[in-house]
């Protein structure tokens, strides 16, 4: 029973950390859906899965955009650390495009600069980076100790971008301690996003439907299949958030006619600030899982109404599912009954759910690592979450309609309309809505923690990242990694669920999990 189980992952803490984590350990109810603790600061001495904001900034939110120069301002394992470590792949138009994603750009602090100052050096930097590449844009990420000596990576980054004349250049205060984890980064990132790319380039591409594709980041080669689907679909995608993306689709972001929204966490603040200042709606979508997808395609058709875009989009589905049904057909039975748990990020704990669904796997525990109230219980409870010192310390941007640019693509009636329709505009449901009744809920799950479920619970399979991998895997549980995808991916649309679904069938049914003694026992 949940209410005992959370008094065994509990139990040894001393009791003023027990009393904290027991309000993020919940039995989930889908039909009232309990209150959840989230987006607070991890207990001292915890082990816990989390990142920092600067990991955020520049690992999530910049790092895929493949013709800006990142520099990483700080010491060098800051940028070496987040050197393609989350496998987020890019493709340039030809092989004399841009790409920088290769390289690792890092000002390599060291103590004299942290002693007397480091914005000379980056000043050199930022030339040295210019001179060799010529970039479009050139960003530069704050590592803790910018913040704590005070240099002015804003500052220098104005400076530059006026003596450079045509590269456009801009900093980010990310510093690692910014926020309680990554999720900071992703305010701030957005935030500079907004102010110094999205809306530079007017140019009116051709298309019918034109879109954005928000919080998609291309691991694995996600966005490949979810561009893929669109392109079929005769769907126009102008920008991506940022996955395969450049500055010159981002800057363009704001002709486009509506926003679809994969990681809700990592960038709702895009789609409500280019409502605001372009009157561009975003709706919620989910490329993970077969059911998922092919719902997505059709709201898609659905909001823009049109009738031989919504028999196009039929007619792809129906193409596009054989395959698949053949796939499933045949895995289904090996799969069927067997249980997962996932402890990953801010959005794919509850995306992936639809895939263990379609694999008839239930799913016994899920939490996120760094997601806020909303993502467990729903949109609609933004306006209760109490805002604390650590959300007030990261910027929100006052966002106004542009004088000229602003163009509501709908009428607040016709918004309505579709919401009816069950569109999700404007909005998500949480994850423990989806979640059955009396699995356990749990945010920033700790390391004791999740060897305590694994001992109870005993899963076919543990989702998280390469910080459990091995000693869940020392446990005799299979871990799947859900972040980087191990080597795997692509898991999006219908052929990345192929993919997920006979990765998964290999680890859950082979044999060699259940002959492992670990090294403890
Ligand atoms: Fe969004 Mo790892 Fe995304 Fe999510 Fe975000 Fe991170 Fe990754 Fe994970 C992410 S943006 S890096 S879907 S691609 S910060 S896997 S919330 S933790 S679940």
């Amino acid at each position: 029973d949940p209410a005992s189980i959370t008094e065994e992952l509990i139990n040894k803490y001393p009791a003023k950390v027990a009393k904290k984590r027991r309000k993020s350990i919940v039995a989930n109810d889908p039909d009232t859906i309990p209150e959840v603790q989230a987006n607070v600061r991890t207990v001292p001495g915890i082990i816990t899965q989390r990142g920092c904001s600067y990991a955020g900034c520049k690992g999530v939110v910049l790092g895929p955009t493949r013709d800006i120069v990142n520099i990483v301002h700080g010491p060098i394992g800051c940028s070496f650390y987040a050197w393609l470590t989350r496998r987020n792949q890019t493709r340039p138009e030809t092989p004399e495009h841009e790409n920088y994603i290769t390289y690792c750009f890092s000002t390599d602090m060291q103590e004299e600069h942290v002693v007397f100052g480091g914005e000379k050096k980056l000043k050199v930097a930022i030339q040295e980076a210019y001179d060799l590449f010529h970039p479009k844009a050139i960003a530069i990420f704050s590592t803790c100790p910018v913040g704590l000596i005070g240099d002015d990576v804003h500052a220098v980054s104005r400076e530059m971008k006026e003596k450079l004349g045509d590269c456009n250049v801009f900093g980010f205060s990310c510093e690692g301690y910014r926020g309680v984890s990554q999720s900071a980064g992703h305010h701030i990132a957005n935030n500079g996003v907004f102010k110094h790319m999205v809306g530079n380039n007017n140019e009116i591409k051709p298309g019918k439907f034109k879109i954005n594709l928000l919080g998609e980041y291309n691991i694995g080669g996600d966005a490949f299949e979810i561009e893929r689907l669109l392109e079929k679909s005769g769907i126009t995608l102008i920008a991506s958030f940022s996955g395969n993306s450049t500055v010159g689709a981002m800057e363009n972001a704001h002709t486009a006619d509506l926003n679809i929204v994969q990681c809700h966490r990592s960038i709702n603040y895009m789609g409500d600030m280019m409502e605001t200042k372009y009157g561009i709606p975003w709706m919620k979508v989910n490329f993970v899982g077969v059911e998922s997808t092919a719902k997505s395609l059709r709201k898609i058709a659905e909001y823009f109404g049109d009738a031989e875009l919504k028999a196009k989009v039929e007619e792809v589905i129906a193409e596009e599912m054989p395959a698949v049904k053949e796939i499933i057909e045949e895995i289904r039975p090996r799969t069927e009954g067997k249980t997962a748990m996932l402890f990953v990020g801010g959005s794919r704990a509850h995306h992936y759910q639809d895939l263990f669904n379609e694999l008839g796997m239930t799913t016994l525990s899920a939490g996120y690592e760094f997601a806020h109230r909303d993502d467990y219980e729903g949109r609609e409870v933004l306006p209760n979450i109490k805002i604390d010192a650590d959300s007030k310390n990261i910027e929100e941007l006052k966002v106004t309609a542009d004088p000229e640019l602003y163009n509501p693509r709908k009428s607040p009636e016709e918004i309505e309309e579709l919401k009816a329709k069950g569109l999700e505009m404007n909005g998500y449901t949480g994850m423990m809505k989806q979640m059955v009744h009396k699995s356990l809920v749990i945010d920033d799950v700790s390391h004791y923690e999740s060897e305590k479920l694994i001992e109870i619970y005993k899963p076919d399979i543990f989702c998280a990242g390469i910080k459990k991998k091995y000693v869940v895997q020392k446990m005799g549980v299979p871990l799947k990694q859900l972040h980087s995808y191990d080597y795997g991916g692509p898991y999006t649309g219908f052929k990345g669920a192929v993919n997920f679904y006979k990765d998964i069938d290999r680890m859950v049914n082979n044999p060699v999990w259940k002959m492992i003694k670990a090294p403890w026992e």
